[in-house]
């Protein structure tokens, strides 16, 4: 799906702003909006969550009502009329003047309504998303079941744990180890195109000697294409024509290509200018390949070594809302730390993230939202609940909406999923899943999905991943503090790793530090601990030809569910959330100062 671009033919109208808002129930709405009265206030996008100071807005369970009118302007006369969301979480109900015009499943892809025969321009159009942020064993992210069995009842049995967690009002239990925020959170847009228009445009590039190969797919929509000229033509970063073509799909050359490589190699980027009939769309790209081979991960024949992290989107007030100055901030501090990668974990991110990261030579391992897929009650979650169409279309719009991004280098299919306890299941539904990626990508990056630490001899999929991609927590969640036992612990592991002619990272690693907390003799919880449980485990990292890349967990601080596990939410962060560097932030800008991208493992 294309970003909507403005330019001298299409249009663009924000909507972001202040809304009108209520909180529902669990109720679900259905063909008609339920009337809406004592709205209260809202900003979009951002999640609802922390914008006001009540348990019912961070505890919520169920559907939320944001409200707003739009005025079509008159002069959109002749043009086709698009709303588009970039991501309600974690399912939407549209409604146009109060009756249901679209519904979408998932929280973190973008989708859209063409408004022809809904709306026309000069109308005034009362539109109201309705959002349900339940997680349950059919989404993702995953949540185990909010038992009601007992709810509200005077007689919830025997006197017992078990039976007070069935007498709990509703309440969302998240599989997964990130506040689950919610709403509209990102941006809501009306554009136009002309009746006939551009479709979607796929440019897939290769390097030949000294040559770009650009191969470009463009597809239309409305009158037949025969009628229409096509025309692709190629800029470079300077705006002179470097290549062009006639039909709606083939394979341009660019002579003396510039590539496209991680900061602080130079990302160069071009632009395909498409128009058709009277439809013009401007897509950049960059020209660089990726492939996986023996124990190495190649971006332009070169071995790339990932330094970076699991992010996350989250930030107070905004929630997981789109921040453009927090992301601008972010990539700054990427640099800063002189790293070259990150994880979108746990969710696909904003669309004008990785513009950013084509832009500033930063490479990303593009994630699902498929977290928490886990037994209950010993069941196998493969056969036991309905996930995997939803999964497929996930992947598929996923693919659909980055497969023209540079920075995306790689697809994570998901994030620490059962693949012990059921191997043979989890191996046949992650093959699927991982052969359909593959179909999926017109470049046919490499494919993975990353491993919950587990008992990696019985565990059959991570080692027929294109990356084995490891989350392991020697030293914290086991064997915790005793670094000396982490790291003999893990070099354990990483001999079988060896064994298997992979290359492999570790996707995630890491203590939680409270800023502040300083001690002589590191334990727990210091920032001392913290970095010098970096320290010793790269050390052993280093020792291994075969490992490929270090992603700390996390980033920065961020927000959780309360727990007895979290103090104020995860503190695993190198930088605080508000972004100030722990101690092991300044020990790792030391450290990747002097790693190189390419070659660290020749
Ligand atoms: C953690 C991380 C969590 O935040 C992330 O979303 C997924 C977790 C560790 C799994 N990985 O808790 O900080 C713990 C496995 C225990 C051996």
């Amino acid at each position: 799906m294309l970003y909507p671009r403005e330019n001298e033919i299409r249009m663009v109208s924000d909507l972001s702003g202040i809304w009108e808002f209520k909180l529902g129930d669990e109720t679900e709405p259905g063909v008609h909006c339920p009337a809406l009265s004592d709205m209260e206030i809202i900003a979009v996008p951002a999640s609802y969550n922390d914008q006001k100071e009540e348990r019912a807005y961070r505890e919520h369970y169920g559907w939320a009502y944001y409200r707003r009118s739009i005025r079509i302007p008159k002069c959109w006369q002749d043009q086709r009329i698009v709303l588009r969301f970039d991501a309600v979480t974690h399912q939407a109900k549209i409604y146009l003047n109060g009756v249901l015009a679209m519904e979408h499943k998932g929280g973190f892809l973008p989708f859209e309504l063409c408004l022809d025969g809904l709306a026309a321009p000069g109308d005034r159009v009362e539109l109201v998303v309705a959002a349900d942020n339940r997680v349950n064993h059919s989404t993702l992210p995953v949540g185990n079941e909010s038992s009601t069995a007992f709810f509200g009842s005077d007689n919830p049995g025997v006197p017992s744990v078990e039976n007070a967690k069935r007498w709990r009002r509703p309440q969302n239990l998240p599989n997964f180890d990130f506040f689950n925020y919610a709403g509209i959170s990102r941006p809501v847009r009306l554009y136009t195109t002309p009746k006939s228009y551009i479709r979607d445009i796929t440019l897939v590039p290769d390097i030949r000697g000294t040559e770009g190969i650009v191969k470009y797919k463009i597809e239309t929509s409305g009158k037949r294409e025969e009628d229409l000229p096509v025309r692709l033509t190629i800029l470079d970063a300077e705006g002179k024509t470097v290549a062009s073509a006639k039909q709606a799909e083939g394979m341009v050359t660019i002579p003396d290509a510039r590539l496209w490589w991680p900061w602080p190699g130079e990302p160069y980027l071009y632009t395909a200018v498409i128009t058709w009939g009277e439809d013009r769309y401007e897509q950049s790209f960059g020209i660089r390949t990726v492939e996986v081979k023996d124990t190495r991960f190649l971006i332009n024949g070169k071995p790339f070594y990932f330094k970076g992290f699991g992010k996350h989107e989250d930030s107070a007030f905004h929630g997981r809302g789109l921040d453009c100055c927090l992301n601008v901030k972010d990539v700054n501090l990427i640099h800063w730390l002189h790293a070259n990668s990150f994880r979108t974990s746990h969710y696909p991110y904003a669309e004008e993230m990785y513009d950013l990261c084509d832009r500033e030579g930063i490479v990303i391992i593009d994630e699902t939202p498929a977290v928490g897929i886990a037994s209950t009650e010993g069941k196998d979650p493969y056969r036991t609940f309905s996930i995997r169409e939803h999964h497929e279309q996930v992947l598929r719009d996923l693919v659909e909406r980055d497969k023209n991004h540079p920075c995306v280098v790689m697809w994570s299919m998901g994030n620490e999923p059962d693949t012990e306890h059921f191997p043979e299941s989890a191996y046949e539904y992650w093959h699927s899943l991982y052969e359909l990626t593959h179909r999926l990508d017109p470049a046919d990056r490499p494919v993975t999905f990353v491993c919950c630490q587990n008992n990696y001899e019985k565990d059959l999929v991570t080692r027929t991943m294109d990356v084995v991609c490891l989350n392991r927590y020697y030293g914290w969640y086991n064997l915790s503090g005793d670094l000396e036992a982490a790291c003999y612990a893990l070099n354990q592991e990483l001999d079988f790793w060896e064994k298997q002619n992979k290359p492999v990272m570790i996707t995630e690693y890491g203590a939680d530090a409270i800023a502040g907390i300083h001690e002589c003799v590191a334990e727990m919880f210091s920032e001392e601990f913290q970095a010098e449980f970096y320290e010793r485990q790269n050390a052993e990292f280093d020792k291994r030809r075969f490992f490929i890349g270090e992603h700390v967990w996390n980033f920065a601080d961020f927000a959780t569910i309360q727990g007895c596990m979290r103090a104020d939410g995860n503190k695993k962060g190198l930088l605080t959330r508000d972004r100030r560097p722990k101690l092991a932030a300044h020990y790792f800008r030391n450290r990747w100062t002097k790693l190189p991208n390419f070659g660290y493992k020749e």
